[in-house]
């Protein structure tokens, strides 16, 4: 965090004390200023209790809800253990590493301060969230109105924009996530590595995510083996246009 950002919060926490105790009835807060004669240990009590703190999303639909594209054991694998663990690992580091970013906008965009472990499960709790967000059973198919007229404006076409989206997903080496963004209102595609996402300050693919895909192994290994190409080939069917359109503001 720099200085002037951690000022600025200091400056507001201060405020926000000073406002509390001079209201009658809140009792702990003046009783925390009262006993302390250190202004600091005040801001890091308070500064605590507002740290970021990841949460699982609810999954939108059952299981086996978009068979046969993500069949239910890799849907339920890749839920509640894969999700769970990236969950609960970045808020276990955000406590042991005292990390006290305020939201997840500027957990990411200061991401290459953290900890590999902070930025890693950090990356992994969010994407997911956003993955089962991005997908449904009911849709799939070719977006309409301002998506396709803006992926028509920016790729040529639907089927140049799938082809170019497809080959991000295929030429990412290893593991990592193939992604449609928004930057400074331009469309671009492109892919990150491990974890990351282009909410991060690291790599070259930076924007405001709208579609993402996850390449892992373990997000299509049950079903379709090594064979990442029918899996990308595959997911466009369950691919939810509606959310895509929602992010692009
Ligand atoms: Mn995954």
């Amino acid at each position: 965090m720099n200085t002037s950002r951690r000022k600025f919060i200091k400056n507001s926490l201060k405020a926000t004390v000073i406002t509390t105790i001079s209201a009658p009835g809140i009792s702990k807060a003046a009783a925390i200023l009262t006993s302390s004669s250190n202004p600091v240990v005040i801001h890091t009590e308070i500064q605590k209790a507002a740290a970021i703190n990841f949460s699982q999303i609810a999954l939108p639909y059952s299981y086996n809800a978009l068979e046969p594209v993500i069949d239910t054991m890799t849907m339920d694998i890749h839920y509640n253990k894969h999700h769970t663990a990236y969950i609960k690992n970045v808020n276990d580091a955000i406590i042991a590493e005292k990390i006290d970013f305020a939201s997840e906008k500027d957990f990411f965009a200061n991401c290459s301060k953290l900890s590999p472990k902070a930025r890693n499960n950090g990356g992994g709790a969010w994407n997911h969230n956003f993955f089962w967000q991005v997908m449904t059973p009911t849709q799939g198919g070719a977006p309409t109105g301002k998506v396709i007229e803006a992926i028509n404006g920016t790729f040529g076409s639907f089927e140049k924009f799938k082809e170019l989206f497809t080959q991000a997903a295929m030429t990412r080496f290893g593991s990592g996530w193939a992604w449609l963004v928004l930057d400074s209102g331009k469309l671009k595609i492109g892919s990150t590595p491990n974890q990351d996402n282009p909410l991060m300050d690291v790599g070259d693919l930076r924007g405001t995510p709208l579609l993402g895909l996850d390449v892992w192994e373990h997000a299509y290994y049950l079903k379709y083996q090594n064979k990442r190409n029918e899996y990308v080939a595959n997911w466009w069917n369950v691919v939810n246009w509606n959310e895509v359109a929602k992010r692009m503001i």
